[in-house]
């Protein structure tokens, strides 16, 4: 019988913070690729669009105008997913037909007033000006009484369903742990249980001593592609200190979180010299006023990009049905993001 080789043979990945698995095909990456392909789509866009609902000074959908905004805007959703007012009560009919009412607040935030950037382009004291205004968000919404959890996340590029190419995210803070960080506060707390320290703090020492996961790091964040990653290029953004959530991070660590959002972003849009699209979120402690010492914050990228600009992943057949499958390693996703430069592409070719 062979050795487990994870270069070479299937096999499968445990996630610990979700308790899920993946499936490690590294043997099929030489397989020829015969599916979707498309032209990409060249990222030039004026700095003021007059038919921009997020620019500074126009008209949204609501009617209502943005202010002539400089650095970062935040505004309510006008179709907003969870709306605030107070309904309550639920139905369970034999633990079969169970609803129940469910109040929140969704948020939009303008990371820029110009409409051509992205993170990737931002100077670092404008990405500094969204970390705070995170922070800030995720203070504010989580005071509200009734409000137990704020995801703050981004939607960019068209394939990820974004409406908008200027550059914004959302956030949304509601009255129940969704299911992504209730399984991880399911895990971080049965690990901290079981062993008395926090699973992530030990996962990020595990890595930083392996090495081979890790993109880029500063003194006080990590950017690796976990061992059981899902997506070609999915990434984690890891606290070096245990921190809870965004409130608590130190003007350094703010800076650091800035650095390392700027500088894996600018990978990203390297890798295929392209406007990399991903869904990202901040994973954080419930805004619930208890003791979340098992949670450590970190934030996960998703990029669907597989192969080139126009080739990508999705989830389906096996993966719908079974579990969620992935042909080049982790190793190898992290190797490839760790040989782009973090000199954005469109600097270098503008001979900036
Ligand atoms: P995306 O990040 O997925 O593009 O979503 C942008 C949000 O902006 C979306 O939730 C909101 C939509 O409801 N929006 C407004 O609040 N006002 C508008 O005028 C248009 C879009
Ligand atoms: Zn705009």
């Amino acid at each position: 019988m062979q050795i487990l080789d994870l270069n070479e043979h299937p096999h499968r990945r445990y996630n610990p913070l979700t308790d899920e698995w993946v499936l490690v095909s590294p043997h099929r990456t030489k397989r020829p690729w015969v599916g979707q392909m498309e032209k990409a789509i060249p990222d030039e866009r004026p700095e003021y669009d007059p038919e921009c609902y997020l620019c500074p000074g126009n008209r949204r959908a609501s009617g209502a105008r943005n202010p002539d905004y400089e650095g970062t805007f935040v505004f309510e959703n006008d179709f907003a997913a969870l709306l605030p007012k107070k309904t309550s009560g639920h139905q369970d009919n034999r633990g079969l037909l169970i609803a129940h009412s469910e109040r929140g607040i969704c948020r939009v935030i303008c990371f820029s007033p110009r409409h051509d950037l992205t993170l990737a382009e931002m100077e670092q004291q404008d990405v500094r000006l969204v970390v705070d205004t995170w922070v800030e968000q995720y203070r504010n919404l989580g005071e509200l009484p009734f409000v137990q959890y704020v995801q703050i996340f981004e939607n960019k590029g068209a394939v990820m369903g974004c409406s908008n190419p200027h550059p914004h995210g959302q956030i949304w803070a509601n009255e129940s742990l969704p299911n992504e960080p209730r399984k991880e506060e399911r895990e971080q707390k049965s690990y901290m249980r079981a062993h008395g320290t926090c699973l992530l703090c030990d996962y990020l020492a595990l890595e930083q001593k392996e090495g081979v996961r890790i993109v880029c790091s500063n003194a006080h964040f990590v950017a690796l592609v976990p061992f059981w990653a899902v997506w070609p290029f999915e990434t984690m953004l890891i606290s070096k200190r245990h921190a809870a959530s965004l409130e608590m991070l130190n003007e350094g660590e703010r800076d650091g979180l800035a650095d390392i959002i700027r500088r894996l972003t600018i990978r990203y849009d390297n890798l295929f010299e392209t406007s990399f699209p991903y869904s990202m979120g901040f994973h954080q402690q419930p805004t619930d006023g208890n003791e979340h010492s098992e949670w450590h914050l970190h934030a996960h990228f998703y990029p669907p990009l597989l192969r080139s600009a126009t080739v990508k992943k999705f989830m389906v057949g096996y993966e719908m049905l079974a579990t969620p499958q992935r042909d080049i390693t982790p190793e190898e996703g992290a190797d490839r993001l760790r040989r782009v430069s973090e000199v954005h592409y469109k600097e270098r070719f503008s001979g900036a």
